[in-house]
This record gives C-alpha cells, sequence and structure tokens, in this order.
C-alpha cells in the first residue's frame, strides 16, 4: 500500500515501481558481479546491496522523468561508513593512548614499591643484625640455633610485613673443614660428614666427592669425582650442585645441615644449636636418643660451657672427647630478611661474621 502510494506521486503508479525495482535488481546482481571482479564486493559491495535494494521505497530516489538517483543513498552510506571508520580510528588511539598511560603509570608504582621493599628488607637485616650483637654481647651463649623475628614496617603510609630469619651457621656441618687449608684431609671431619650423610640416608661417598672438589691434588677417590674439581674450599653451600655426582635431591637435604662459614681447620659445632643430625654425626657413640638428650637439656637450660655436656645423661664419658670439637656460642649467623606488600617481595639474605662484624655473603632480590 505504501509502494502504490509512492508510485502515483510521480504519475507512474505500482506497476512502474515494480519494473524499476526488477531494472535495479539486475542492475545491482550485474554491478556486484563487478565488484567481485573488481575486488571491491567486500568494500562497499554489501552496503551498496542494502541502500540500493530500499532506494524504489523512496520517490526521493526518482528524477520527475522518473530516472533512478542510483548513487543518491550511496552517498549517505558513504558518509556514515566515513564516520564509522573515523570514530574507530579515533577510539583505537584514544584506547591506546589510555593503555600506555595505564602501564607506565602502574610501572612507576610497582618500581616505588619495589624501592620501599627494599628498604623494608633491609631495616629488617639492621634490625635483626643489632638484636644479634646485643644478644651476644649479653650472654656466654647463643640459643637457639634459628628463631624467626617480627621486625616492625619502618613505613607508615606503606603496608607491608617484614619477617625475618636467623639461623647460627656453627649449629650446621662445616664441608670446608674435610680439608685443612693445607690441604690435609681432616679424619675427623671427614667421619663425621659421612656420618651425617648416612643418617641422612645419602650416599656417604659424597663426602669423598666434596674432599676431591677441595683438595689441591687430582688424585681420585672415585673414578670420577676429579671431574671438573674446584682445588679450592668452597665459597658458598650452592657449589655443591657443580659436583659431580651430587643431585638436587642430596643438596635439598644436606642443605638445613651444613655450611661453608667458620674455621676450616678447627671446626666447632654449637650444641645449644644443632639439630639431631648434626649432633649425631660429632660421634658414633651419639645415638638418636642420646642426641635428643642433648636437645632436651639445652630447652631447659642452655649450655653456657662447652664441659656441661658432661651433664646430659649417657654423656658422661663421650662428652670430654668431644669438648675440642664443641662450642656454646655462634659466630657466624644467616640472616635472611623478606618483605611483602600485595604479593609483591623482596629478600635480602647475609651471612654475618659477628666476631670481625664481617659480612661475608649478601644476596639480594
Ligand atoms: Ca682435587
Amino acid at each position: 500500500m505504501h509502494i502504490h502510494n509512492q508510485g502515483k506521486t510521480d504519475g507512474r503508479g505500482l506497476k512502474h515501481s515494480l519494473i524499476c525495482y526488477c531494472e535495479l535488481r539486475t542492475r545491482l546482481r550485474r554491478r556486484q558481479s563487478q565488484y567481485k571482479k573488481t575486488g571491491l564486493r567486500n568494500l562497499f559491495g554489501a552496503q551498496r546491496g542494502i541502500l540500493l535494494r530500499f532506494a524504489p521505497a523512496s520517490p526521493r530516489n526518482f528524477t520527475q522523468n522518473g530516472k533512478l538517483h542510483l548513487f543518491r543513498g550511496n552517498k549517505k552510506g558513504i558518509a556514515l561508513l566515513v564516520t564509522l571508520l573515523v570514530t574507530a580510528i579515533i577510539t583505537a588511539i584514544v584506547v591506546e593512548f589510555a593503555y600506555g598511560v595505564y602501564t607506565g603509570t602502574n610501572n612507576l608504582y610497582n618500581w616505588r614499591d619495589s624501592q620501599r621493599l627494599s628498604i623494608m628488607a633491609r631495616s629488617g637485616i639492621n634490625v635483626s643484625a643489632n638484636f644479634l650483637l646485643d644478644m651476644l654481647n649479653k650472654y656466654d651463649y647463643s640459643y637457639p640455633g634459628s628463631i624467626n623475628l617480627p621486625v616492625e614496617n619502618p613505613f607508615e603510609d606503606f603496608e607491608g610485613v617484614i619477617t625475618v630469619r636467623l639461623e647460627d651457621e656453627n649449629s650446621k656441618f662445616n664441608v670446608n673443614s674435610i680439608v685443612s687449608a693445607n690441604g690435609i684431609l681432616n679424619n675427623n671431619a671427614y667421619s663425621s660428614f659421612k656420618r651425617l650423610l648416612n643418617v641422612l640416608s645419602l650416599d656417604e661417598r659424597i663426602s669423598d666427592r666434596v674432599a676431591d672438589w677441595i683438595d689441591q691434588d687430582s688424585e681420585l677417590r672415585l673414578s670420577d669425582s676429579e671431574t671438573g674439581e674446584k682445588n679450592s674450599a668452597l665459597l658458598s653451600v650452592d657449589e655443591l650442585l657443580l659436583i659431580n655426582g651430587i643431585n638436587r635431591e642430596d643438596y635439598d637435604k644436606l642443605l638445613p645441615y651444613i655450611t661453608v662459614y667458620g674455621d676450616r681447620n678447627a671446626p666447632l659445632v654449637n650444641i645449644n644449636g644443632a639439630e639431631t643430625p648434626v649432633l649425631m654425626s660429632l660421634s658414633e657413640s651419639i645415638t638418636k636418643e642420646l642426641a635428643d638428650r642433648i636437645i632436651k637439656y639445652r630447652e631447659a637450660t642452655p649450655f653456657s660451657e662447652n664441659s656441661q655436656i658432661v651433664n646430659v645423661s649417657g654423656l658422661e664419658n663421650i662428652g670430654i672427647s668431644l669438648t675440642n670439637r664443641i662450642t656454646v656460642k655462634g659466630e657466624n649467623f644467616y640472616i635472611r630478611s623478606a618483605a611483602e606488600s600485595d604479593g609483591v617481595k623482596r629478600i635480602v639474605e647475609m651471612v654475618l661474621d659477628t666476631s670481625h662484624s664481617v659480612i661475608k655473603y649478601w644476596k639480594e632480590y
């Protein structure tokens, strides 16, 4: 009905409109065919198709003599397309800019937080080192072998938590001590290391591998124990991973009980801090039960002198033979300070030689 009325306006009626419409469809198909050939169909074909299809329904698409304005609707379509295109480009530019600002700001905040966390972690190191030195000045002994310290966050306007752990390195077995600085094997230390390995259910031949890694000669204790040898003392326990025949699993088992710090020529184990495997490594006469008694004794009264070890039931005689291999006070302490905020963490690790006030190891990450 609507189309019929429009036909009347130019005096040709519905019939003419339908004829025009058919002509138009034919032209459209022809034009689309041309677009296919020229490759333009994907760009304008669909839009032109929609505009041309509805063109006969509007009297504005006809001239007074009944000819069609084929491009009257198309101009509007192109304008719309250009507008959409410009809008899309502007949107893309704005989004890109906003994203750039967002990532830039985030990077800045992350860097600022990281710096604050670094200061917090160092603060934890300073506080715990001072605490440690005060304790060592106040008492003749150091107890226990490890402790976690709460440290206050120095920032008022920045939320974060500092956790500090202190470990007495003298409570551990010094692997460097199995070969003295003059290159001679220390039989007591070598045997102790073998016992430690046995207690931990590890291959006792690891002691031979470590000895060959440290000693200056190239004489083989095992067929491959001098492969890639360093021929000097270990600077950090991580070096064990470089030794042929020692794998990560062995290392992880050993790690809580070994150190490379302390006097390698006269290694002393702090009986106030040593764990059961290290206490058992001191002598083959120290069973797990005797080691547990030492731990129970010091929990009640920490040892303030080496000779007090004979007070432990069952160690009356064994204790005497150990007095020159033990101590009651640590010298080298490992401090680990971690600062954390919103899942971001900074960690500082340090080994402090409290006797000489020297930092022997420092790592920040
Ligand atoms: Ca060697």
